[in-house]
């Protein structure tokens, strides 16, 4: 089968297996910014997306998923569970991401774990193979598949290979502990386009591929959003290029432009104890995402009268991530019970001052609590982007609100008018979320929260989707027009 024209590769299928209550298991859409970026360009090429279904075992026959596109065949990889535990739970969870994450965990280096890693990007390298037709544009998706590039290279010469890493790019000092790191960077060498979402994550790459591969390197400053650098190898050359992804900001703007979030927002705030000040977190359970950092200096603001206890809530939902690894355990037992310290020592019966959600929201859910926020934490101690900032930013229909924003995200490169903090600053991040309270609706708020939103408004993650498949040579003309 030699079909699609224009294929995604990523770790997962767009679709869940859902067990209904007759106990049959179907597929249902798993929404998210990336599907609908990608959904308009596959639809029109009669694209693939080439992806492991989410469940051990799993071996259905390609299909189609009709919130994708009937026309967008979904090409399954199959894993069993030892491959799920090595490669996903493995060298993804364990060692590539706290190893691209300054390291906040100690990566588990297991070289049983890469052997199946190779293994199973060289499966998705076969299937992508498989499922392009002569000529095909490839794109493949993040840091659990960056030896594909290389791999499909090798067995379909014909095709336009691109990479884009979700994640940061590690400081050449911390990626030099990887032990397969000149395979790693081969791997992505096999694309004709890198891509990440600061400059400083390619620039990083490029010099690691000058000096573990001896590529020769051209020295252009490579910005936000502008020409891509070349590296040339074996007479081959690989653009590298930073492309910061974004959401969908015209249909966050519609949601939060809803009667119905409004009212729900005011419904909220309401059972809240209509606060004088509502601060929001909203993320994974991860030990990068800076919860702990944003929970000890809100405690230092109540201990010290800044922020009065009896008009202050801050409500933080934290969607499960990764129980089955260590560290993950270990910061939601860390996260649990500062919450409970902060409530024990400050809260008045029937009026926390921290309301606590473990689990994910439905997006009608959380459009009313990024309306009712006043300030926005958002606080990692490093995040590839982080969209989280970008939604609340999106779906907010005027100029109140604020937001506080780590500087050791790639949303910050961008989000200027943040009230940018250092999060390994207690006093920093603590004086940032009372500037922030303080100002919002002020015209210096208004002003910050103005040009914030423009700035979400006019880069859209269609527009990054574009950027990225017109710098690879794709027809991104064509699919904007149609869109
Ligand atoms: P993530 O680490 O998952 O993504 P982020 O960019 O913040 O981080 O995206 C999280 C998504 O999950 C957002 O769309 C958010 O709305 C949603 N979410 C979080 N908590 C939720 C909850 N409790 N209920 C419902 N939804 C919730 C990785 C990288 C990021 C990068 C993205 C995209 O780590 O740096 O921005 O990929 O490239």
């Amino acid at each position: 089968m030699s079909t699609a024209d224009l294929v995604v590769v990523a770790n997962r299928l767009p679709v869940d297996l859902v067990t209904g209550d007759d106990g049959v298991g179907r597929w249902q859409a798993a929404p998210g910014g990336l599907v609908s970026a990608l959904a308009p360009a596959l639809r029109r090429r009669g694209g693939a997306w080439v992806g492991w279904p989410g469940v051990p075992d799993a071996a259905p026959e390609p299909f189609a998923d009709p919130d994708v596109g009937d026309d967008v065949t979904l090409f399954p990889v199959t894993l069993d569970a030892d491959e799920i535990d090595a490669h996903y739970e493995g060298v993804a969870n364990a060692m590539l991401w706290p190893l691209y994450h300054d390291l906040i965990a100690t990566p588990v280096y297991d070289r049983g774990w890469w052997e199946v890693h190779r293994r199973v990007n060289a499966r998705f390298a076969d299937a992508a193979a498989e499922v392009a037709a002569p000529g095909a544009t490839v794109w493949v998706q993040d840091y659990q598949l960056q030896l594909v590039p290389r791999m499909l290279r090798e067995r379909r010469p014909d095709l336009r290979i691109g990479f884009f890493l979700h994640i940061p790019f590690p400081p050449v000092e911390l990626f030099a502990q990887l032990p397969w790191r000149t395979e790693v960077v081969e791997g992505l060498l096999g694309a004709d386009l890198v891509g990440f979402h600061t400059p400083g994550g390619a620039r990083n790459f490029r010099w690691l591929a000058q000096w573990l591969c001896g590529a020769d390197v051209d020295d252009s400053p490579i910005g936000l959003r502008e020409a891509p650098g070349e590296v040339r190898l074996g007479g081959r050359t690989t653009r590298v290029g930073a492309f910061p992804i974004s959401v969908d900001s015209a249909a966050l703007a519609d949601r939060g432009a809803d009667p119905a979030t409004a009212e729900r927002a005011e419904e909220l705030r309401a059972g809240l104890g209509d606060p004088e000040t509502l601060l929001l977190g909203v993320d994974r359970l991860d030990y990068t995402k800076g919860i702990q950092a944003r929970l000890e200096a809100y405690g230092e603001l109540l201990a010290d009268g800044r922020l009065d206890p009896a008009s202050t809530v801050l409500v933080q939902v934290a969607t499960p991530s990764r129980e089955r690894v260590d560290a993950y355990q270990r910061t939601r037992d860390e996260v649990e019970r500062t919450i409970g310290r902060l409530n024990g020592d400050h809260a008045d019966l029937g009026r926390p001052v921290v309301h606590y959600l473990h689990r994910p929201l439905p997006p009608e859910e959380l459009a009313p609590l990024y309306l009712a926020a006043d300030v926005m934490l958002v606080t990692p101690l490093r995040d590839g982007m982080n969209l989280v900032a970008k939604e609340y930013l999106a779906t907010r229909p005027d100029d109140t609100g604020a937001l506080v924003l780590s500087e050791f995200t790639g949303a910050a490169e961008e989000l200027t008018e943040a009230w940018t903090v250092n999060p390994h600053d207690v006093d920093g991040v603590s004086s940032a979320i009372a500037d922030a309270a303080a100002a919002t609706g002020s015209d210096e708020g208004r002003a910050r929260m103005s040009a914030l939103r423009a700035q979400v408004r006019d880069h859209d993650v269609a527009r990054w989707a574009d950027a990225f498949l017109e710098a690879l040579g794709g027809q991104a003309d064509e699919d904007r027009a149609r869109r």
